[in-house]
């Protein structure tokens, strides 16, 4: 009979400690960093679950290569590795490396759009709603209705509502929308993979109106794995091919290399466009740097070069989303309510369920957060009430798992703790917002725990 256990793919070379800390501690760290998990230092941290994004491990082959790196200021190999190995995996003409996903986006919204336009996508993450927003044109999300639904388990919850999409260019105009979106896998609805039907459809929509069509790639390769596994006629095809096809019916990229590049830092934008091109270099060079390095170091590029081919292996991605789905498995088997299915890169707790007699008002995200954090020292994310503000449509806790980080007994800890504060769950109170930043509130809020209802008297 063949061996069903499913093992990390690589053996550990070099190691990183990580601190226990008493109940009593984390109490008192919580209360002490206003109920907000930002602001607690990662060293009174065990498990940290807060993002994906620049918090994986390198390879041996991706050392190896940032010794390799030329820091020279313009012409470096190290740019032409790099650029050699994003053109072999997503095919555009025109690559520019740049420090991180926000700075591809700005790049391109500060190019493509002006004031009154529209940019449609599945779903802006925020720091692209921001950057759009920044600099005039209206972000819109357009999911598929079943994406709000966190329990319907659906193979492609990540899809563009095509219907919408026609609907809305036909309503404001093509000359209004300058571009086209699609975020790969979808992180804001809860890491769920777009199908290339979608992104096929997109693309025919947006050809008719002769609209560009651009990829937020950031999670790519898990989005070609769940392509592979789900939809039919993908089964027998690599990731790698499957990424290929995905980016041939793309017209340019926004990436963040912290994600699928494998990397701590870095990122890139493409683009087919010569014209749109020059512009976004001449911009690149004002605040990013030159065109061949662009914000980063030459070792920063070799890392990339490496790390995208590594995201794409398939004993990798197996691993990957089978062990974020063990997570999800696990905890929902035991009633917990989570998004269904399990994403690519973290499980999405949907606490307004958890947590019923908490009101969004009262931030059942952040205080189910806290509660995860006081019980075992694990930190994760809030996507709701204090992110969105009154847009927010749900209260989720997002649980990203770095990758190649923590081993499955590392995640058997964390179902355990998840559990215990499920069976406590009817105790937990909610929270009163004490302090706000003006945007971006969920960096920096404070908070306090809501009174106790009052006790009532033992006799009249
Ligand atoms: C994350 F709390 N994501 O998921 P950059 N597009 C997409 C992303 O997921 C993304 C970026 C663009 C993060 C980091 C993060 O308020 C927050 O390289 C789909 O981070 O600039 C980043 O890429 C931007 C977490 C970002 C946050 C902003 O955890």
């Amino acid at each position: 009979m063949a061996i069903k256990t499913i093992i990390e793919p690589f053996r550990i070379k070099s190691v990183e400690p990580i601190r226990q800390t008493t109940r009593e501690e984390r109490r008192r760290l919580l209360e002490a960093a206003g109920y907000n998990l930002f602001l607690i230092p990662s060293t009174d941290i065990l498990i940290d679950l807060l993002t994906d994004s620049g918090t994986g491990a390198m390879s041996t082959e991706q050392w190896a290569a940032m010794m390799r790196g030329d820091e020279s200021y313009a012409g470096s190999p190290s740019f032409t590795r790099f650029r050699d190995s994003v053109q072999a995996i997503f095919g555009f003409k025109h690559v520019i490396p740049t420090h991180q996903g926000r700075a591809a986006e700005r790049i391109l919204f500060s190019v493509m759009c002006k004031k009154g336009d529209v940019v449609p996508n599945n779903t802006h993450f925020d720091t692209t709603r921001a950057n759009c927003e920044f600099v005039g044109a209206e972000a819109v999300d357009l999911p598929v209705p079943e994406a709000s639904q966190p329990s319907l388990v659906h193979p492609f919850k990540g899809n563009m509502d095509t219907a919408k999409l026609a609907q809305l260019i036909e309503r404001v105009g093509a000359k209004r929308v300058p571009l086209v979106m699609l975020t790969v896998t979808n992180n804001s609805g809860g890491g769920q993979p777009v199908s290339m039907a979608n992104i096929r459809a997109v693309k025919e929509i947006c050809a008719r109106h002769a609209i560009p069509l651009y990829i937020d790639a950031c999670r790519f390769a898990e989005n070609s794995y769940f392509i592979k596994q789900r939809e039919p006629g993908y089964a027998g095809k690599t990731p790698r091919a499957i990424a290929q096809e995905m980016f041939r019916h793309a017209d340019g990229c926004t990436m963040s290399a912290k994600k699928d590049g494998m990397a701590n830092i870095g990122g890139f934008l493409c683009t087919n466009d010569d014209a749109v091109a020059q512009h976004e270099r001449d911009l690149l060079i004002l605040t990013e740097g030159f065109p061949t390095y662009g914000g980063l170091a030459g070792r920063d590029l070799e890392a990339i070069a490496v790390g995208l081919n590594e995201a794409l292996e398939e004993d990798y991605l197996n691993y990957r989303i089978v062990s974020t789905a063990y997570l999800g498995d696990h905890i929902a088997k035991e009633g917990v309510p989570i998004v269904q299915p399990p994403g690519g890169h973290a499980i999405y707790i949907d606490a307004r369920a958890f947590l019923p007699h908490v009101a969004p008002t009262e931030f059942p995200g952040v205080a189910l957060a806290g509660e995860l954090y006081v019980e075992g020292g694990i930190r994760s994310v809030e996507i709701g009430t204090l992110m969105f503000g009154e847009h927010a449509t749900m209260d989720l806790v997002r649980l990203a798992i770095p990758r190649r980080v923590y081993t499955q007994s590392h995640i058997d800890y964390v179902i355990e703790v998840i559990l215990e504060v499920w069976k406590r769950r009817e105790a937990i109170r909610g929270l009163v917002l004490t302090h706000q930043a003006p945007f971006l509130r969920h960096f920096t809020a404070r908070f306090r725990p809501l009174a106790m209802a009052p006790a009532r008297p033992a006799t009249p």
